[in-house]
């Protein structure tokens, strides 16, 4: 797009933020933009995963627009609800954002990789005295929602007719106020349907964090889309794991590869001590004692667990 016309579509769409931005420029063609929550649930996630994944941003008076020391990214702060179609109209070239938010607004985007934060489920919830019989239970009911596409959607697969009322907050007190028959929000843990008396009784979709992209990049812009999403893969890879070191005697190491199979081939040094091996596999945090009691029992010794900084393939 041309910068002249581009720098036009960003001021409509967003004229406070327009007013901090005067002189940048807005069409770096040598440069991966990507658009980040500016604050709010994803944000310290988002840049986290950036910094783990060797992207220095610097957050010093942070501005609408910053650029990565280290590496060919530059960071716009945006509401989410505004990213998708930031990234639809070419404006940033990427961006992290709820799924719920790249379905709700229905722009044309690329979803390019999970990020595996900001994990919740949209769903449906009716007061918790009263008896769900399935989706028809809806048919002519008021729904208040923040998310009338997803929802339209969903009711338009199953054949039923509601009212969608669309609400900017605090959905879930619609139905004690007599402003809905029930609620399609966000639920995490789903401790605010218990607090206000619903019940979940239909999941629509699943959500986490995503890598969106716009369509139609060029090379050079994909090429660092592509690092990008190396770097983020072996980020999500090593988190949740450990670096185990475990000597077995020789004559037991097919059993320990049974218990901790490595990921190609085993790492297998022989000891100073003759008869023992040392073996080194990373394993999940979630498995380390349920392992380590196991080793034991066929024999391994000094068991050492290690953190794992990364895990790069
Ligand atoms: O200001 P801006 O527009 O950028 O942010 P926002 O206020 O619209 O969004 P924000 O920061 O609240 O959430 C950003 C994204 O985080 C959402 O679009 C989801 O993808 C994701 N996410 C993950 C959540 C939750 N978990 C979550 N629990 N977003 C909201 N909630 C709210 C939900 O609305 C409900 O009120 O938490 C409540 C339910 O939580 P539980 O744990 O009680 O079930
Ligand atoms: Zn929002």
């Amino acid at each position: 797009m041309e910068l002249a016309v581009l720098r036009q579509v960003f001021f409509v769409l967003f004229p406070e933020a327009s007013a901090k931005l005067p002189e940048e420029d807005l069409n770096r063609n040598n440069m991966l933009r990507i658009a980040l929550q500016s604050k709010g649930r994803l944000n310290e996630k988002s840049l986290e995963l950036l910094r783990e994944a060797g992207i220095g941003i610097d957050e010093t008076g942070r501005k609408l627009l910053s650029k990565a020391a280290n590496f060919p990214v530059e960071i716009l702060y945006l509401r989410d609800d505004d990213i998708p179609q930031t990234v639809s109209c070419g404006i940033a070239d990427a961006g992290i954002v709820g799924l719920n938010e790249v379905m709700e607004r229905n722009f044309e985007v690329d979803v390019l990789q999970h990020l595996e934060f900001g994990k919740c489920r949209l769903s449906l919830a009716i007061p918790k005295y009263i008896e769900y019989t399935g989706p028809g239970f809806f048919e002519g009911k008021k729904i208040a929602t923040s998310y009338p596409g997803i929802l339209k959607r969903w009711f338009a697969e199953k054949g039923v007719n509601c009212e969608i009322r669309e609400i900017a907050g605090s959905v879930e007190i619609s139905p004690s106020i007599g402003l809905a028959d029930g609620i399609f929000d966000i639920v995490s843990s789903g401790g605010t349907l218990v607090q206000n008396g619903l019940a979940e009784v239909e999941t629509v979709m699943e959500s986490d964090a995503v890598l969106i992209g716009c369509r139609g990049l060029d090379e050079e812009k994909m090429r660092i889309v592509r690092t990008l999403m190396s770097r983020f893969t072996s980020v999500l890879r090593s988190r949740g794991k450990k670096y185990m070191l475990v000597n077995v005697p020789n004559d037991r190491i097919d059993e320990a590869l049974k218990i901790i199979p490595s990921m190609k081939s085993p790492t297998l040094l022989p000891l100073a001590d003759k008869g023992w091996s040392a073996i080194h596999a990373v394993i999940d945090e979630a498995e380390v004692w349920d392992k380590a009691d196991q080793l034991k029992a066929i024999g391994a010794e000094d068991i050492l667990v290690l953190s794992m900084e990364k895990l790069i393939i």
